[in-house]
């Protein structure tokens, strides 16, 4: 055993990256094996304290470790993969957690030093040579290729800050082969001492408290909107009493869904392209608008950015500068930027209590008036999803984890979840790649084992992912697979019958797609199964806590629409032209 205190010993350099990442908070590492980072991976399993999880492909092994991240209390996930296609294999994983600010740490073994390419220009020279640093440069915060052995240290200790720091990241670190086998003496090596910054004073959080009393002693009709930046900031378990608080009503992203719960008072629910259209009536209808950590993208504005939030005078907090500065060259003014870390608002500005009952009696009563269910008369004659979701959310606890991957199963499960106290609401908000939620569920189950984590995700999503089956099989894993089988892929089915004339072309099988049956497959894994094909058998068959992985093939209607969605050339207030907003008074 190594010991990093121990004076003048000498260490392969990768029993050393092992113990460094052991003692500095990694716990667990999805890998997928490779020549080029054998020694990295032998040194992990020799370090007894880090858990190993053999993943069938690299972008689950990314994604696994990216979804640890997110569940875990504090660990951070790790994912190890060979030079060449095992690293290419990472970009969708690792562009996850660069898109929605998730900390994770990727380890990719490299040629040798003396059979890397002579120049930049030349295309390859050792065996499953690629130019790591170059690929990962814009979807990573750090990307580093281990030049010398005496940086090791420096660069390890320099990555994981920088995941963790500011707005977090993935950061990548590139290590050739020979380099991992080198002897390296620890107590030499340099150390990476990050930059104390300095927190603002308390005169300037007292001048934002002035400012934004001020502004809510004018407003009639204020509106919060939280995004997910106040829980990659730490701060989801300050958030309900900051509301309780400052008595202001909210609308949450998606990313920020399971912030605080459905029918905790004053949430008026999400908002965005798929609605709901109260969420987006409250919106436009706001005089002040206080956004904390989003950066509102396009799923939440819609074509049309410069009407939203119309009549409000708008403020948002931001840690990120780029993303406050790019409003004004795409013709949206905010009339208050505060470019700070929103828990550092959220713990250090007093607000004083609002209150105004008309406009909070208005909003509960619309938020109760135009529900997504009483869109959606169950007349399928499959399982319609919306009603499927609703029953979904009423069986599942507090605190239970649901993952949900892309595409219709998405929206389906974003529009009518109804969220409980502590759960947790995960997908892949701003990439959204399709076979995403069965390895997260994977990186979830080892984050908060013992526990059921659901992952719900369409035939189509399944299909991208399915070799994870056999990682959920290897562990046991606790996982409820719930497959969405509409037979294609519905959101894409529904999008080009309204833009493009119905020129269908690989949505279902008639277009050019095939399916397996989800039963054989199931019993080739060795994996439970149960098919659902009518809501009648929803609480019959399906058990909401397993000990074992379970597959319930849900049959959706293949007709089954995203309903509200944004019409081509509508605005948020008025998404299909079938409901009229309600006059405030
Ligand atoms: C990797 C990837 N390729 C393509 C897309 C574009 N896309 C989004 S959803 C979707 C279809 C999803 O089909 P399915 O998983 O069956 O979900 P459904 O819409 O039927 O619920 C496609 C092709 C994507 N998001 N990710
Ligand atoms: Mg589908």
């Amino acid at each position: 055993m190594c010991n990093l205190d121990r004076l003048n010993y000498s260490m392969k350099l990768s029993d050393f990256v092992a113990e460094y990442l052991e003692q500095n908070g990694v716990g667990i590492c999805f890998m997928v094996s490779g020549g080029a980072v054998l020694h990295i991976i032998d040194s992990i399993k020799l370090n007894s304290k880090i858990k190993i999880v053999c993943s069938q492909h690299e972008e689950s092994a990314a994604t696994g470790a990216d979804a640890f991240s997110r569940l875990s209390k504090s660990e951070i996930g790790l994912c190890v993969a060979t030079s060449g296609p095992g690293a290419t294999n990472l970009v969708t994983g690792v562009s996850n957690a660069f898109f929605d600010s998730i900390p994770l740490i990727c380890i990719t073994g490299q040629v040798a030093t003396f059979r890397k390419k002579q120049s930049k220009d030349m295309r390859q020279y050792g065996f499953q040579e690629t130019d790591v640093v170059g690929i990962f440069k814009p979807i990573t915060k750090y990307v580093v290729k281990i030049e010398n052995a005496a940086d090791i240290k420096f660069e390890l200790g320099k990555a994981l800050h920088i995941a963790r720091v500011g707005r977090p990241g993935p950061v990548v670190i590139d290590i050739p082969d020979d380099l991992q086998r080198v002897e390296i003496s620890p107590e030499e090596l340099k150390e990476f001492r990050p930059e104390v910054t300095d927190s603002p004073e308390m005169e300037y959080f007292h001048e934002i408290s002035t400012k934004l009393n001020s502004l809510l002693s004018k407003s009639r009709k204020p509106l919060l909107i939280l995004g997910a930046g106040i829980r990659i900031s730490g701060s989801a378990s300050l958030v309900k009493s900051f509301i309780e608080r400052v008595n202001i009503p909210f609308v949450t992203t998606w990313g920020a869904k399971d912030l605080v719960c459905e029918d905790f008072d004053l949430n008026i629910g999400t908002f965005g392209i798929c609605g709901p259209r109260y969420g987006n009536w409250a919106i436009s209808e706001c005089d002040l608008v206080i956004i904390l950590g989003s950066r509102l993208n396009q799923m939440q504005v819609g074509g049309k950015i410069e009407d939203f939030a119309p009549n409000a005078f708008k403020v948002l907090i931001d840690i990120d500068r780029l993303e406050i500065d790019k409003f004004e060259s795409i013709g949206f003014h905010l009339d208050l930027a505060i470019n700070l870390d929103v828990k550092v608002i959220i713990e250090n500005v007093k607000l004083e209590r609002f209150n105004n009952p008309e406009w909070s009696n208005w909003l509960s009563k619309i938020k109760s008036s135009f529900t997504i269910i009483a869109e959606h008369t169950q007349s399928n004659a499959e399982v319609n999803s919306y009603h499927f979701i609703d029953l979904l959310s009423n069986s599942l606890s507090e605190g239970s984890t649901i993952i949900t991957d892309a595409g219709g199963n998405l929206c389906w499960t974003m529009q009518g979840f109804k969220i409980k106290d502590k759960q947790r609401l995960v997908s892949s908000w701003n990439h959204s790649p399709m076979g995403f939620s069965l390895p997260a569920a994977i990186g979830a189950s080892f984050a908060k084992p013992n526990e059921t984590i659901n992952c719900i995700i369409g035939d189509g999503g399944l299909m991208m992912c399915l070799q994870e089956l056999g990682t959920v099989a290897r562990h046991n894993l606790p996982i409820n697979i719930y497959i969405f089988n509409n037979r294609g892929h519905g959101i894409q089915k529904q999008t080009i019958e309204t833009w493009l004339k119905g020129n269908q072309i690989g949505v279902d099988y008639a277009s050019g797609l095939f399916f397996p049956n989800f039963k054989l497959l199931a019993e080739s894994f060795g994996i439970s199964y149960r098919k659902i094909e009518t809501l009648s058998e929803v609480g019959k068959k399906i058990e909401p806590n397993t000990t074992s992985p379970m597959i319930y093939e849900v049959m959706i209607d293949p007709d089954q629409k995203i309903y509200p969605m944004l019409k081509f050339g509508g605005d948020l207030t008025n998404l299909d032209d079938s409901i009229v907003k309600p006059v405030f008074s």
